[in-house]
């Protein structure tokens, strides 16, 4: 398949999104290999295209979006036959997809980058965005609430959020795992078991090394 889609953004547990997406797909990019606030950018045609200054940002012949999780959506709408499943539009299951991909974002992945804007460097951005101890325990605490309700998910021995298919909220959740794990936040067992065995994946290998930004 020809190459038209172009993602920005490395390093971070947000732009490795688009990049397993679309290894799970089997689908070829280019990667503009850009960090956040990161020297590279202002070359990059990013901000031509988003004046958010974010990554991940993602093009192709239809779109130009940058939402880490409207990213995978659209990708796996669009190339479902080739993995990531999803289910038809308006059907319970896709409620219930849905249900758990804002909850993923608003409660889990927010609530994590409370954590990095308020810790202080490496893992943290305080230099930036101000030291707050008591927002970064609060912030830890919430998501610790979030990562019990995500293992309640998995009480009937599912393998995977939606059963037992990988799809998107298996993705994005296990992006939120990692994240938790940088700042060594306990993990529910059951949600241990999960990531465990996500990480076997060749997606999330692929993906993760694609998202290292530690040679650029
Ligand atoms: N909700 C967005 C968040 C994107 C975001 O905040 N990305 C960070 C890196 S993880 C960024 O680009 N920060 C640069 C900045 O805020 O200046 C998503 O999930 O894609």
């Amino acid at each position: 398949m020809s190459s038209s889609r172009t993602v920005w953004g490395i390093g971070t547990e947000r732009t490795i999104r688009p990049l397993w997406a679309l290894a799970e797909l089997g689908l070829d990019y280019e990667h503009q290999k850009v960090l956040p606030r990161g020297g590279g950018i202002e070359n990059s045609g990013l901000l031509e295209r988003s004046p958010r200054h974010k990554v991940p940002f993602f093009e192709d012949d239809r779109v130009s979006i940058g939402e880490s999780a409207a990213i995978v959506c659209y990708l796996a709408d669009r190339y479902s036959d080739r993995g990531l499943p999803m289910p038809a539009l308006a059907t319970a299951e896709r409620a219930v997809l849905f249900d758990h991909i804002f909850y993923i974002m608003t409660e889990m992945d927010a609530r994590l980058y409370t954590v990095r804007m308020h810790c202080d460097p490496p893992q943290g951005l305080s230099q930036t965005y101000g030291s707050a101890p008591v927002a970064v325990d609060a912030a830890k605490k919430y998501v610790g609430r979030g990562l019990n309700e995500a293992a309640r998910w998995f009480e009937d021995g599912r393998a995977f959020v939606m059963g037992e298919d990988f799809g998107v909220a298996d993705l994005l959740l296990t992006t939120c795992l990692d994240w938790a794990l940088g700042y060594e936040m306990d993990i529910p067992d059951a949600l241990t078991t999960f990531r465990d065995k996500i990480a076997k994946r060749q997606g999330y290998i692929q993906a993760t090394n694609c998202n290292d930004a530690s040679k650029l």
